[in-house]
């Protein structure tokens, strides 16, 4: 019997830091607007890399601070909502520049859950005995697809990547228990990259729908509020433990308001929760691996805790996951 270890944490944002007071001299905000409504402070925005730059660096980093060479690597899942190319996946370009000869590739879009779908999508790959190691990464290049005359949305996000590497292992587990779900009759309330359709035989004239991204904050900001404390308890449920059993609870950095009232429900202290939305402001399937890569750069994760990461985002979805490290 396989189970999953997670043997590496890393991540990569580009260089370029754009502060609240920047963005004021875009759009008509202020840093007092944006902090006291987000928790956010500055973001990284691309100048010159896309989605698969961030994540080729996630993924040379990964192999090199490992004793797994890329040719042992099987599997690279990419999750993400803003790929460099419709088609090929992000994570071929990946699999490709990393050197990982031998693994099967794809991408998953699952917005602000993609991280977590897609490490519980491998952990499934190598329980199954058939897989031996994975590079499981959360890569988006946000600033790509915001409206930059929305003030509404474009302070809200950043760009960046991080990823984790997993192997299969008959002593370990890191990957403990789940909840993953979606709710796809609320769709329309983050939407983003609308494709309309274009062709000779098209008579009428169609709608053409907005390609930035749209969220309706007040919907979502319910939404996440309500489900995200009935997950970490669906979770707990499932592996029969209390929140003093958990060292740090890993949210999608999405609003720290959010969070705010998740504690509150939670009847547990903000401390329990690791933010850094402050510093990468939102970047969707990229900020939970962002946050564990930061966290145990600090030594803040010890062999044997026990964490909770939960996304959740467009589609509507939500995925929590019970780690231990
Ligand atoms: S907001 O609606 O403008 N608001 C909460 C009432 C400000 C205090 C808002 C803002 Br600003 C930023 C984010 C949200 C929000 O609820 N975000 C999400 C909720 C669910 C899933 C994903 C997200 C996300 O932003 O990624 C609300």
């Amino acid at each position: 019997m396989f189970s999953s270890k997670i043997v590496g944490f890393e991540s990569y944002v580009p260089a370029n830091i754009v502060t609240n007071d920047d963005l004021s001299k875009i759009v008509e905000t202020s840093d007092e607007w944006i902090y006291t409504r987000t928790g956010i402070s500055k973001r990284c925005l691309s100048t010159n890399e896309n989605t698969s730059d961030f994540a080729i660096n996630v993924g040379k980093k990964l192999i090199e601070n490992s004793n797994i060479s890329a040719e042992d690597i099987d599997i690279v899942i990419v999750a993400t909502i803003t790929s460099d190319y419709l088609t090929p996946s992000t994570a071929c370009i990946v699999q490709g520049a990393i050197g990982a000869k031998n693994a099967l590739a794809f991408d998953i879009n699952v917005a602000c859950s993609g991280f977590v779908y897609a490490l519980s999508i491998a952990d499934k790959f190598l329980k199954s005995g058939i897989y031996k190691n994975a590079i499981v990464i959360g890569a988006e290049t946000l600033s790509k697809l915001l409206d930059w005359s929305d003030r509404s949305t474009c302070v809200l996000f950043g760009d960046g990547s991080g990823g984790v590497l997993l192997t299969a292992c008959e002593d370990y587990n890191s990957i403990i228990a789940e909840d993953l779900k979606a709710n796809g009759v609320s769709w329309q309330t983050i939407t983003g990259g609308k494709l309309n359709n274009n062709n000779p035989f098209i008579k009428e004239e169609i709608q053409k729908d907005n390609f930035y991204l749209q969220m309706n904050g007040r919907e979502v900001f319910n939404f996440a509020t309500k489900t995200v404390p009935k997950s970490i308890n669906t979770i707990l449920e499932k592996a029969n433990i209390t929140l003093d059993d958990i060292k740090y609870i890993v949210p999608h950095q999405a609003n720290s308001r959010i969070v705010e009232v998740v504690a509150k429900k939670l009847k547990v202290s903000l401390d329990k929760f690791y933010l850094n939305l402050q510093t990468y402001g939102n970047t969707s399937a990229a900020s939970i691996p962002i946050a564990l890569a930061e966290m145990s750069e600090k030594g803040l994760l010890q062999k044997g805790d026990k964490i909770i990461i939960t996304g959740f985002g467009a589609g509507l979805t939500w995925a929590s996951m019970l780690i231990q490290i």
